[in-house]
């Protein structure tokens, strides 16, 4: 059969789940074929792929001698957003910096720690820029490792992140981190899922001691999917009394899902009001509880936190922008409907 996108056509990468002998095979991306030879019998196949609709199809018979076509068509959930991203150049109001845990915000300075074990702090971020700055524990050149005889969990912890309207969210960060295995020492990182902290990540029985900057992908959509109040924090301790590494150093943290499965508003559009006001406005999307309106001085922007300007209720499809005080710029404004 063909996996395709249900409103494009276009090809999906999709698994598909042979439920009844638990094997997932994969379509072809160019084309989104897959074929499967089965015995005679009947077959339930399940078709999951990131950013759509999981289908579940039953009763498939597979007879002998021909072959059984089940093509699908996949429905969208939404758009790919990005809900957070820092890279530590500025202070996005992550909490927790200081006290024994040693959270520091700032340039990692290659310390060599205050003993004999374990690699060195970077000298680098990760992603080469101007600020080289990064999280981490003691990141100073004279030492650089976690302290010894941690007696609890020092955490630094995210500014909340708003997943309300988002689904299927991930968490992708670069970590360089040093922790001697969990007998001993340990490291965590947890997810808030709007009672309770989950932990997503702790360090295991055999230490580690990276000397690079490594990837770090969690799929955190059991914390955070439709929850307004998701964070994430990082954890170092509780410690021994011998040998220490240099602890966490974190970079390019970025969380991102699929925002709402409705269409995007037609008809968007601008127009002068008054001397110093736009009006927005666009058409209704059946559906829609409300709408984002989003805004930034260059026309390929990202949606998310920074640039929006307002969340208005439906069955309101118009906002006068009257914070648009210098109209030689351009401005450029894009929608989104919610439910
Ligand atoms: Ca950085
Ligand atoms: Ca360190
Ligand atoms: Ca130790």
């Amino acid at each position: 059969g063909v996996v395709t996108d249900a409103s494009t056509g276009d090809p999906i990468t999709a698994a598909v789940r042979l439920n009844d002998i638990g094997y997932d095979i994969y379509t072809d991306p160019a084309v989104g074929d897959y074929y499967r030879i089965l015995l005679p019998g009947t077959y339930t196949l399940t078709f999951t792929a990131p950013g759509y609709q999981t289908e579940v199809i039953e009763n498939i018979v597979v007879t002998s001698g021909s072959p059984t076509v089940v093509n699908v068509q996949m429905t969208s959930i939404g758009t790919l957003t990005e809900i957070f991203f820092d890279d530590f150049s500025s202070d996005l109001g992550w909490t927790g910096y200081g006290g024994a845990g040693e959270w520091t915000r700032g340039n990692p300075m290659g310390g060599p720690g205050d003993d004999t074990h374990g690699e060195p702090d970077p000298t680098q971020d990760h992603t080469a820029g101007a600020d080289n700055n990064v999280i981490g524990n003691d990141l100073t050149a004279a030492d650089g490792d976690y302290e010894a005889n941690l007696t609890q969990i020092y955490w630094i912890t995210s500014p909340v992140m708003d997943c309300s309207d988002v689904i299927q969210v991930q968490l992708d960060y670069w970590r360089w981190l040093g922790v001697e295995r969990n007998l001993y020492d340990h490291a965590y990182l947890q997810a808030y899922n709007g009672t309770s902290w989950i932990t997503r990540w702790e360090n295991g029985s055999t230490t580690i001691d990276e000397d690079s900057w490594n990837q770090h992908l969690i799929d955190v959509s059991a914390q955070a999917d439709g929850n307004p109040q998701f964070r994430i924090r990082f954890g170092i301790g509780m410690t021994d009394n011998g040998w220490q590494y240099c602890g966490w150093n974190i970079d390019d943290v970025r969380v991102y899902g699929y925002q709402s499965g409705l269409p995007a508003p037609a008809s968007v559009e601008v127009q002068l009001s008054g001397t110093n006001s736009l009006s927005i406005s666009w058409d209704p999307v059946p559906g829609a509880t409300h709408y984002k309106l989003y805004r930034s001085t260059s026309p390929d922007f990202e949606i998310g936190p920074a640039t929006l300007l307002i969340e208005v209720e439906s069955p309101q499809t118009e906002y006068i922008d009257s914070a648009v005080l210098d109209l030689t710029q351009k401005a450029f404004y894009k929608v989104t409907a919610r439910n």
